[in-house]
């Protein structure tokens, strides 16, 4: 039976995964340590024979400048790329740009948990008074989308899969089932989204999924884009290095000990 791999990442460490502050649609760049994460992904595929037809990127440069890495070292600058506002990261509302661990000081581990992985509870919204309120409306990156009469003012997990699940079906499930091969350069919750329809994962189920930056991951699908053989995400790192940097990424919402 027909089969078709697509490989996804989360862009390398942000200048603000760096600082431990929520960041959502604010248009930071990668750290150093980012930027070696995504040269060193661009080598684990060279290694491992990797070659694309398209790729697919969010809006926003850490994703961007993630999937240029990527491509510099597998030597495929020239290949098709798609951006999109719908593969953007989630975007944090009211949290955006606080510090995670005083975010945690002030309201709690279990609160933050929640903002951070439930599937349906929202951040509270962005108000005029947030010092990145005006950074993320007039970013002309947002120029073609989304529309300012639904532009987002914060977003759950669900409203972000709401909005990502659609590019995914009409623009690039398509080109898989062409046999076109794919990479798709975006962020922790627009994956994570896109992994829980994969997967069929629960609502409770997705809580528990951090995805770390700069690792990336494939799918082996069906026909009917299903994981084979009831198969699930495959990280292309060793497995060690992979549970730390998961492990990473929850600690961010946890208080300093
Ligand atoms: C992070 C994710 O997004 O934060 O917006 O702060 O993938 O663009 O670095 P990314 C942010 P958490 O949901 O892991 O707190």
């Amino acid at each position: 039976p027909k089969t078709y791999n697509v490989v996804m990442i989360r862009h390398g460490e942000s200048e603000w995964n760096q600082k431990n502050l929520f960041c959502g649609w604010v248009n930071v760049d990668l750290s150093d340590r980012g930027k070696r994460e995504a040269v060193s992904a661009g080598k684990a595929l060279k290694d491992a024979g990797y070659r694309f037809d398209m790729a697919f990127s969010s809006v926003l440069k850490r994703a961007n400048d993630t999937l240029y890495a990527i491509l510099k070292e597998i030597g495929q600058e020239d290949i098709a790329i798609f951006k999109t506002w719908r593969l953007n990261e989630r975007h944090y509302g009211g949290l955006t740009g606080l510090n995670k661990t005083d975010t945690v000081a002030k309201y709690g581990e279990q609160q933050v948990q929640i903002w951070r992985r439930s599937y349906d509870t929202p951040p509270p919204p962005i108000t005029p008074e947030n010092p990145y309120y005006d950074t993320i409306l007039l970013d002309p990156i947002y120029n073609e989308g989304p529309p300012r009469n639904d532009f987002p003012m914060f977003e759950s997990l669900e409203l972000t899969i709401k909005r990502t699940l659609p590019y995914w079906n009409e623009w690039i499930v398509p080109e898989i089932k062409k046999g076109r091969k794919i990479l798709i350069a975006a962020h922790g919750n627009s994956l994570r989204g896109i992994v829980k329809h994969l997967d069929q994962m629960s609502n409770e189920q997705i809580m528990q999924l951090n995805l770390p930056t700069g690792i990336p991951f494939k799918y082996t699908l069906d026909e009917n884009m299903k994981p084979v053989q009831g198969g699930s995400l495959q990280f292309m790192g060793d497995p060690e290095t992979v549970k730390k940097a998961m492990e990473e990424v929850a600690n961010q919402g946890k208080s300093k000990k």
